[in-house]
């Protein structure tokens, strides 16, 4: 029988590379490239199975032009890139990378409020050009009985909320779910939304990014905040409407941002928030170590070789399609 095609469009180590060409037949996509274009129609008909980034967009017009298509895996634990209600009308099944990323996206949140809060960039270029032989540097704030809002408590939430209490910081939440376990196990208290936008200190997004969510913090979320509050963002740029959070801290009614994610990505260099000294931006590298990366691919490479040779996939964002396949 011949082997099953599929699309690689993701970063794939050697030794996974040869693993998946042993039970298939690959085909490269560069990175974030349209796929069905890349390959032609003829071929795309064939393709079995997708190994892509968060850059692919699966729609509908890639489903249609993909008939024998049967499982696409993310590098990644977002999948805001997929069409999920047509992937389930097309029987396809959707593979993610979750847990194996939290410890490093969690990291990184703290690293950005800790740049925030202790003004860490600027204390780099201040020893760098000379200005600390004129004069001290100066105060900053502490995190220490500062309030942490998480919106999303999820797994990456989660592991936020434990590294919080290594920081004496009390943690308050809002969910879709109220988490009893969390609240059980004295990790964070429950607000409801506007309560836990007017009471951070520092509030941090754990959401995915989906229709409902997308500009769900606008003007009216951000106005409530405390103008000494910082907003975090290593989730989805656009579940925040960028245009108002640039407002907000240029009226001062926000002390600043740490964003890893933007609206855009690359961040275009004029971008507004590039000019300003209470925002510090990174490149989307909440999962960007070695060590997370390696996990994420493994995942990822593992999900399409199990899912199409017939085994359950470790993580599956749309299991229903997997078990009505078994039936
Ligand atoms: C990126 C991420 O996917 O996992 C996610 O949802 O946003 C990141 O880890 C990363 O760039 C790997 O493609």
């Amino acid at each position: 029988m011949a082997k099953p095609l599929v699309v690689v469009s993701a970063p794939l180590p050697q030794d996974l590379r040869e693993q998946l060409a042993a039970q298939t037949e690959i085909i490269d996509v560069p990175t974030g490239q349209a796929i069905v274009q890349t390959l032609g129609a003829e071929q795309a008909r064939q393709v079995q199975g997708i190994l892509c980034t968060v850059r692919s967009k699966i729609d509908r017009d890639l489903l249609a032009a993909m008939p024998a298509l049967r499982v696409v895996s993310n590098f990644a634990v977002g999948f805001d890139n997929v069409d999920i209600p047509a992937m389930n009308e097309h029987g396809v099944l959707m593979c993610n990378t979750p847990k194996v990323l939290d410890g490093a996206v969690a990291d990184l949140t703290f690293g950005l409020i800790l740049c925030l809060a202790r003004n860490l960039v600027a204390g780099d270029a201040f020893v760098r050009s000379g200005a600390w032989t004129k004069g001290a540097f100066p105060l900053a704030h502490d995190i220490r009985g500062k309030t942490l809002g998480l919106l999303g408590m999820g797994r990456i939430g989660r592991e936020v909320a434990r590294i919080a209490h290594a920081f004496d910081m009390p943690v308050i939440y809002h969910n879709r779910r109220q988490d009893s376990e969390a609240e059980a196990s004295g990790l964070a208290s429950y607000r409801e939304r506007d309560a836990l936008f007017a009471e951070s200190d520092v509030l941090s997004i754990h959401i995915p990014l989906d229709p409902q969510t997308r500009h769900s913090i606008g003007a009216r979320e951000l106005g409530l905040m405390k103008p000494t509050a910082y907003l975090i963002n290593t989730a989805r740029g656009a579940v925040v409407d960028e245009a108002a959070l640039i407002a907000a801290l240029q009226a001062g009614r926000l002390a600043g941002a740490g964003l890893d994610v933007m609206e855009t990505e690359p961040l275009p260099p004029e971008s507004l928030l590039c000019a300003m000294p209470n925002v510090v931006l990174q490149a989307h590298i909440g999962s960007a170590t070695v060590e997370t990366r390696r996990a994420m691919i493994d995942l990822a490479a593992h999900n399409l070789m199990d899912a199409l040779a017939g085994k359950k996939p470790v993580a599956m964002v749309n299991p229903d399609i997997w078990e009505r396949r078994q039936a």
